[in-house]
């Protein structure tokens, strides 16, 4: 389960209830305030995957409270419910209470994958905080691709991540490099409420006013 020091993946945390649930919450999510989209990059091009965003609007490369980049909207707060989910990912994954009730997470980003998204290797940075992220998977298995600190390259580990799957990034790897190179269609249970793609939520603290 742990895969580097404050690195721990938790298989199969959602039952299928709960993964409907957030399915719901994500579908309402995408309709508005501010609309899923596929983000810009500066240079021109166009993220593969979908996103929408609670708390903070997130843009490459800073957060914002409004939509610049999609319709100017104030983006959906992030609810207290996510904050209670968050903590309590936080106290299961690490085995510590602690660290859990010190949690409190104030953005969401929300990213939906068709069969034919992928996400390259990033690091995530835009956040001033070191707290961890809480992912949560839900739809088709994917391979999640785990790196370093130093570079995009090896060495890496991919783990396959599944429907209900939690993962806790912290400790010295909450800057490593990580990606989605590969989507498996159709390889979830229709019970996880998906028709098809793959959902996952990323919960952060900005550390922004
Ligand atoms: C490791 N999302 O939104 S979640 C992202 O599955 C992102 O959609 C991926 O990378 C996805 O930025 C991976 C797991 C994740 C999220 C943040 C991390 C892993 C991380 C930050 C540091 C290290
Ligand atoms: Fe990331």
């Amino acid at each position: 389960r742990q895969l580097a020091p404050g690195v721990v993946h938790v298989p199969d945390w959602l039952d299928a209830a709960a993964q409907r649930e957030l399915v719901v919450a994500c579908r309402g999510w995408a309709r508005g305030p501010v609309p899923i989209r596929h983000t810009r990059l500066p240079r021109g091009g166009v993220m593969s995957v979908q996103t929408v965003c609670l708390g903070w609007h997130w843009q490459p490369y800073a957060y914002t409270r409004t939509a610049d980049d999609v319709n100017g909207a104030r983006v959906a707060a992030f609810p207290d419910w996510m904050v209670a989910l968050g903590r309590r990912a936080v106290t299961e994954a690490y085995g510590d209470a602690a660290a859990g009730d010190g949690y409190t997470p104030d953005t969401a980003l929300i990213n939906f994958y068709d069969e034919a998204a992928r996400l390259g290797m990033h690091q995530d940075k835009e956040e001033r905080s070191g707290a961890p992220v809480v992912s949560l998977s839900i739809g088709d298995n994917c391979v999640f691709r785990f790196g370093n600190t130093e570079n995009r390259g090896r060495p890496y580990t991919d783990v396959e991540l599944r429907s209900g799957d939690l993962f806790v990034f912290g400790g010295p790897s909450r800057f490593a490099y990580h990606g989605v190179p590969k989507v498996y269609p159709g390889s979830c249970d229709p019970a996880c409420g998906l028709r098809g793609g793959r959902l996952n939520i990323t919960m952060r603290v900005t550390g922004l006013g």
